[in-house]
């Protein structure tokens, strides 16, 4: 950890001479926001922790109860506004177009609200609260009903003794291709399950151009995408994490700016 920064007038001098910045954020990013992150006190819904319900396991073994979880994050949302680190972000890309230079979002967030705040280079990792995804037919397509179908109007309270509401698969949400009407499921990536292929190519090449890496509020233990900041140090690319703690990937990176994210990173990028 010796060799670990945490200049931030160093760090705003890269910002200022970099070409290819390239921002990897995680839940921490929209904390600030009011969105709960993954893990930590928050990480709760009923009894359970978001991992135990993130999985086809739990989908398969009960679709109406991972539906409800579902149905009341994408609830949640509709009262959450991109927060000053989202804005900050979305208005240097601005200015970075302007320039002749880019700045390009790698999220593992599914919230929408790196886009809600202006930002238009994003790659979506895991998916989107706001998708679904045939079961099937395999149709993708933009959701943004509330509630999603009738019968979970009620449903989703994330208080630990609420009964599940055991909603038959038939009153889930259905694919709307008339011809279709599968089981639809939130287009996000669980565990165990595969990246999108198109994604992580197109973050490959955004890695491969990348020449400055901000880190911004993830806790750095989900794969792959733990993996990037620190492939990108080793590669001799500075990389600076904002974050509330150090996290596995600290030790391996430049600079760590310990605080809050809406703090932080509007104070390195702005110009
Ligand atoms: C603040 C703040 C403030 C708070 N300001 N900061 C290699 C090694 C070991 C395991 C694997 C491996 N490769 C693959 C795996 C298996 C697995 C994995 O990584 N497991 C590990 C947990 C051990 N990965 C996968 O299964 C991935 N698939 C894959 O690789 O396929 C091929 C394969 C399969 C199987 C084996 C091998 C290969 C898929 C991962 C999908 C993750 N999906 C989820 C759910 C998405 C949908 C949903 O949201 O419901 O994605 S899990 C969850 O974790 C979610 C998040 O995007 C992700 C990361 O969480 P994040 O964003 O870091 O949030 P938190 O809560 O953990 O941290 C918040 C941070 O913010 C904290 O650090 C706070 O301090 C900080 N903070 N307030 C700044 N105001
Ligand atoms: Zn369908």
């Amino acid at each position: 950890m010796a060799n670990i920064s945490s200049d931030m007038n160093a760090f705003r001098e890269l910002v200022k001479s970099c070409k290819n910045l390239v921002v990897l954020t995680g839940a921490g990013v929209s904390a600030e926001s009011g969105v709960p992150t993954f893990r930590g006190a928050g990480g709760f819904w009923r009894k359970w922790n978001a991992q135990e319900l993130a999985t086809l396991e739990a989908f398969n073994e009960n679709r109406s109860l991972v539906w409800e979880f579902y149905h009341y994050r994408r609830e949640v949302m509709v009262s959450k506004a991109p927060n000053p680190a989202h804005i900050a972000i979305a208005e240097c890309e601005k200015r970075f177009k302007a320039e002749g230079r880019k700045l390009t979002v790698i999220t593992q967030n599914i919230d929408g609200l790196h886009k809600l705040a202006g930002s238009e280079r994003i790659l979506e990792l895991h998916g989107n609260l706001f998708k679904t995804r045939c079961l099937k037919c395999g149709d993708i397509a933009v959701n943004r009903d509330s509630p999603i179908c009738e019968a979970l109007r009620n449903a989703g309270e994330p208080d630990p003794g609420t009964p599940s509401a055991a909603i038959p698969d038939k009153d889930l949400p259905r694919c709307k291709i008339s011809s279709c009407g599968g089981l639809l499921r939130p287009h996000v990536v669980w565990f165990g399950e595969s990246l999108e292929m198109a994604v992580l190519d197109a973050v490959e090449k955004e890695l491969a151009d990348c020449d400055l890496c901000m880190l911004v509020g993830t806790s750095s233990v989900v794969y792959p995408a733990a993996g990037f900041a620190p492939e990108l140090a080793r590669r001799g690319v500075p990389v600076g994490e904002f974050n509330m703690e150090t996290t596995p990937a600290t030790g391996s990176l430049g600079y760590h700016f310990q605080g809050p994210a809406g703090v932080n990173v509007p104070k390195v990028l702005e110009p």
